[in-house]
């Protein structure tokens, strides 16, 4: 009987699978059984692989709500089947897509590992098969027959990283993602060093509960200098707008202008949360550390705490798409669901 893990691989789109469009020049999507013959290297691999492709591939600046759903529901389907998956994704909005996916997923027990990678894998100095590799190596790492990673990681350029921790700093270098907040969860060097403590630990008596309404009516907000009042104005007093992120500046703070205050708190009254979260790449957002913040705080601005951008999206999408009151949102925001957050 062959026990080897069962792994299934989706392809989404990105660099990884693309062609040189000979008109253009420009970088395209292409077919899937392309991109495998590629890889000859996956069959030495000790587990069974299966695969399935988005019908379109796409260049991931495309992601939507739906299509976070489209590859939802295909690991939704296939869950009892594989032991893990490896999704094949463009890096651009991988730490958003995967993000999302760690919040659809809840008491996960397998493995979903995001890779991709930044020249196409057809390329001589490509870092696809690395990545690649890798990322199905340890989408089949197990322990007494259970799979060892039970969260939604990325793995990019020798390191697995918690996704919902994760954003792309570097359209340039190999290493184009970092989680600045949290450790590597997985580092591959000569041997694959599994740093077990920073790992979620599950509770396998529950559940797995799928998640899918994600309600995009959410606004990221970027604080600078000389910010427009009457701009913002307009702007906060759509009603379409159910959910807004400020990206604030260091620990949580804004302008202590009054008219910004004002509009805080009117727009919090209106019942639309307000999610603090800081412009900085490390650290946390602390309202009430300096005067700057204590208003916020006092308007109910929801604490993004050290939560990245990315998550911070996937997250109000997910507690938004869940229909909860105000405040009851707002106390879930503020903990930690699937390690996105430190909890103090
Ligand atoms: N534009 C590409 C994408 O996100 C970038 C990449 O995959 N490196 O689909």
């Amino acid at each position: 009987m062959n026990t080897s893990p069962n792994i299934l691989l989706i392809y989404t789109g990105g660099t990884i699978g693309m062609i040189k469009d000979f008109e253009t020049g420009a970088l395209i999507a292409f077919d899937f059984d392309e991109l495998l013959l590629n890889i000859p290297e996956l069959k030495q691999l000790d587990c069974n692989i299966d695969t399935v492709s988005f019908s379109t591939p796409i260049d991931s600046s495309d992601m939507n709500v739906d299509r976070w759903k489209e590859l939802g529901d295909v690991i939704n389907e296939n869950y009892e089947n594989y032991d893990g998956f490896v999704v094949l994704h463009g890096s651009d909005t991988m730490s958003y897509t995967a993000s999302a996916i760690s919040f659809m997923f809840e008491n996960l027990t397998k493995p979903i590992i995001f890779t991709g990678s930044q020249l196409p894998i057809g390329d001589l100095r490509t870092d696809a098969k690395e990545n690649l590799i890798t990322a199905v190596q340890i989408s089949a790492l197990q322990k007494k027959g259970k799979p060892v990673i039970t969260e939604v990681g990325l793995y990019f350029e020798y390191k697995l990283l918690r996704a919902n921790r994760t954003t792309k700093i570097n359209a340039e270098h190999f290493e184009a993602f970092q989680s600045m907040n949290y450790p590597a969860l997985v580092e591959s060097g000569v041997h694959l060093k599994v740093n077990t403590t920073f790992l979620r630990t599950v509770n396998r008596r529950k559940k797995m509960v799928y998640h899918t309404h994600f309600d995009n009516d959410i606004l990221i907000l970027k604080m600078f200098p000389g910010i427009n009042e009457r701009i913002l104005e307009d702007i906060f007093s759509s009603e379409t707008i159910k959910g807004i992120i400020i990206e604030t500046y260091g620990a949580g703070n804004t302008t202590t202008k009054k008219w910004f205050i004002h509009l805080i708190s009117e727009t919090i009254k209106r019942g639309v949360p307000i999610v603090n979260v800081t412009q900085c790449a490390g650290g946390s957002v602390e309202m009430g550390k300096y005067d700057t913040s204590v208003a916020l705080k006092k308007a109910g601005v929801i604490s993004g705490k050290d939560i990245t951008t990315e998550a911070a999206v996937a997250k109000l999408m997910y507690l938004l798409g869940e229909k909860l009151p105000l405040k009851v949102l707002k106390t879930i925001y503020e903990t930690s669901l699937r390690g996105e957050m430190s909890e103090n």
